[in-house]
């Protein structure tokens, strides 16, 4: 035979292998393992890829096949449910870009039948009102936010500090409920131990990303000349990385700024670098769970029909710093995240 012809019948038999490949992976087939979504709003966060990571050990424990898809916005949301109904996906988890695509993005699934579970955030309806008969598993956002105040009073009076010189700078996202929330729930601890209410200040953030807390840090920052020290506080580690990249800019160090985040995970670079920043440490909740949990209950749903609860709220929460988070990550099971 010749070299062309073999070459011709070699490209023939693979592309009907890809064909084949491909149309299982679109339409199914029923031999095909359980194939179920898992949609996060900024992969980049080291939370989501942690939900994704676990999400993929209960499918390893299940026998299911995780679709990770990444849905920064409303379009790319909607097309990935297209997608997921198209390779024969019967549901999937989801951490919305905007919960005001909440009745969009249910809509869609009841169009293909697929089961929807949120993570993270709560969907809202047109009303503005949360959807509470779309199942949610989160964290317990006002209690974790509490907590955020508490330890960052707690760290003040620790260092002795002279609190008539010392500022909040709390870096809000109101529109986003689990935000509002976490920070309300900070600012609330902060004035139940004594701060002065006077000298806690707000600025909204841009994005929910370290360039929009930092921008919206300049600006507080560039109105308060006369503050000596800082406290930030922030729904996440990368708003309060923001916050405190901004100090810093500032001319401001470890030694008058105190950041505490919200989500451990996205802290460890910070507090792995050998000298200590104004970012003292981090909440960590339990984004293993939150990965683990929400595919698991979505696969009991679809496999043997347990509808699950309609609100899990995750209460876990330890505050790691440049002392113990190697040890606490361990404990969780996330210790590979640390780099050796
Ligand atoms: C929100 C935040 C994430 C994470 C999650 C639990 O979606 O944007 O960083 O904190 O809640």
């Amino acid at each position: 035979m010749g070299t062309i012809k073999k070459g011709l019948i070699a490209a023939a038999l693979l592309t009907s292998a890809l064909v084949s490949t491909s149309a299982n992976a679109l339409f199914g087939s029923s031999n095909d393992e359980l194939k179920l979504g898992y949609l996060v709003k900024q992969p980049e966060e080291a939370w989501f890829q942690t939900e994704w990571a676990f999400a993929d050990k209960a499918g390893a424990k299940y026998h299911f096949e995780t679709l990770k898809m990444a849905v920064p916005d409303g379009e790319k949301t909607l097309n990935a449910i297209d997608t997921l109904a198209a390779s024969g996906a019967k549901g999937f988890v989801i951490c919305t870009p905007d919960p005001k695509l909440g009745p969009a993005i249910m809509a869609k699934a009841k169009s293909y039948g697929l089961k929807v579970i949120t993570v993270d955030d709560q969907f809202i309806n047109a009303k503005g009102k949360p959807m509470t008969d779309v199942p949610l598993i989160m964290m317990a956002a006002s209690e974790i936010g509490y907590r955020q105040g508490q330890e960052l009073y707690k760290e003040m009076l620790h260092r002795k500090w002279d609190v008539n010189t010392t500022a909040v700078m709390a870096i809000t996202a109101d529109e986003l409920d689990t935000a509002r929330r976490r920070v309300d729930g900070s600012i609330k601890a902060l004035k139940e131990a004594g701060f002065p209410v006077e000298r806690i200040y707000r600025v909204p953030t841009k994005s929910n990303d370290i360039p929009g807390a930092f921008d919206a840090g300049n600006s507080m920052l560039v109105q308060h000349p006369e503050v000596k020290q800082w406290l930030i506080v922030g729904m996440n580690d990368n708003t309060v990385l923001g916050g405190v990249r901004a100090t810093e800019g500032q001319g401001f160090t470890k030694d008058n700024v105190i950041g505490i985040g919200i989500n451990g995970v996205g802290a460890i670079n910070e507090l792995s670098k050998s000298k200590a920043t104004g970012f003292y440490g981090s909440l960590l909740p339990s984004p293993d769970v939150h990965g683990f949990k929400s595919i698991e209950m979505l696969y009991h749903w679809v496999k043997d029909g347990v509808e699950p609860p309609k609100m899990t709220q995750v209460k876990d929460v330890v505050l790691i710093t440049r002392d113990n988070f190697r040890a606490e990550l361990d404990k969780k099971g996330l210790g590979n995240l640390v780099k050796k």
